[in-house]
């Protein structure tokens, strides 16, 4: 293994041992941000060599049932996720994954950019869910990792204007170095944060991506979004929440789930290849796997921003 960003469901694990209904009944080694150098090969592989050095996604998923063969292998029931309990994750010297899992670096491409595949990839997912581009005007909920990747990738696709919203001032700062236009610190009940978008954007968002699983905030995302256009759920909190709905429906504001991503690692990493993203900018912390405990009180505290683990033996 190379190198493993350590993500909030990892921290939640690590502290909680479960997050909803995914229960840690036995140990489990966590991480599943991660990148790696081939150094064996399974029977039959012909799509890697040894010495490559590869990005891992890390859901594995049955590729037999229905959602497998339409393409849509996130929603696979039998998806083997790592660090998912009960399956482990990535933080070690050595870890094994099947082959048509792992893409190939371009020897410009490090292996901390191949880590940071994994939450690129989510930021993916949700653009290709409410098709933005050119000339949106869009409203990211949450500036953490996740909602900073989401801020990248709509920029590359062509969003002309990006608001981005949080409690912590901290995190606002760093997104407007990494490209906000507008950013907001709430305060406010949800239809008046709606209000504050709608000032700055001088409309509703065409499409808004919910990134802090904050309930209040998911309100928000709904009242600030124009009629005819789309929220996405990328944050997720356990349990039932009351929201908006009937303002949605009369205004036909789509609501669309995220989960994760599906065939989205190339178009992350043909991005990141291409220079049309940086996400190197979100590592603001680097640790060695002696140092894990270390990294994950780092993340913990909620000092940085992406946390990351290199796991060779130097
Ligand atoms: P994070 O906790 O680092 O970031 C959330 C941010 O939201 C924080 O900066 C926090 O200050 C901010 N926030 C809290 N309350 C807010 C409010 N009322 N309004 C605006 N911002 C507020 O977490 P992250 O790693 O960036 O992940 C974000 C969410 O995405 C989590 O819920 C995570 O579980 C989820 N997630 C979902 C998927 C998926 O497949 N749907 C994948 C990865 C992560
Ligand atoms: O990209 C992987 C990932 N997924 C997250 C969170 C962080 N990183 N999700 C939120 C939690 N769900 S879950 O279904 N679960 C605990 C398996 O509630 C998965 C997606
Ligand atoms: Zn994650």
């Amino acid at each position: 293994m190379r190198d493993v960003g350590i993500c909030g469901s990892d921290i939640h694990y690590w502290v909680n041992g479960a997050i909803g209904d995914f229960i840690v009944k036995a140990p489990m080694v966590i991480g599943h941000e991660a990148s790696g150098v081939v150094t064996k090969l399974g029977e039959g592989v012909s799509s890697l060599k040894i010495g490559d050095r590869v990005a891992i996604e890390p859901g594995v998923p049955c590729r037999m049932c229905k959602f497998c063969k339409i393409g849509r292998y996130n929603l696979c029931h039998d998806m083997k996720f790592c660090a998912t309990p009960p399956i482990h994750g990535n933080l070690a010297r050595l870890y094994t994954h099947a082959a048509d899992f792992c893409f190939k670096l371009p020897d410009h491409v490090s292996t901390e950019e191949g880590a940071l595949l994994e939450p690129l990839s989510v930021a993916v997912h949700a653009c290709n869910r409410a098709d933005v581009g050119l000339g949106h005007k869009v409203l990211i909920c949450g500036a953490g990792p996740i909602g900073l990747v989401n801020l990248l990738t709509v920029k590359a696709r062509g969003a002309s204007e990006v608001c981005i919203t949080d409690i912590d001032q901290t995190r606002l700062e760093f997104a407007k170095k990494l490209g906000a236009d507008f950013t907001i610190k709430v305060t406010k009940d949800p239809k008046e944060t709606a209000l504050q978008v709608e000032e700055v954007f001088g409309q509703p968002a065409d499409i808004t991506i919910e990134c802090s699983a904050a309930p209040s905030s998911i309100k928000t995302a709904i009242f600030a979004t124009c009629s005819g256009g789309c929220v996405l759920l990328v944050g997720m909190c356990p349990g039932e929440i009351q929201l908006p709905i009937v303002n949605a429906a009369v205004r036909e504001v789509d609501i669309k789930g995220v989960f994760r991503y599906a065939n989205c690692y190339p178009t992350a990493l043909a991005m990141i290849a291409a220079d049309k993203v940086d996400v190197k900018p979100l590592i603001t912390h680097r640790f060695k796997l002696e140092q894990t405990l270390e990294a994950f009180e780092t993340a913990k505290s909620g000092k940085g921003v992406k946390v990351m683990i290199n796991c060779e033996r130097k």
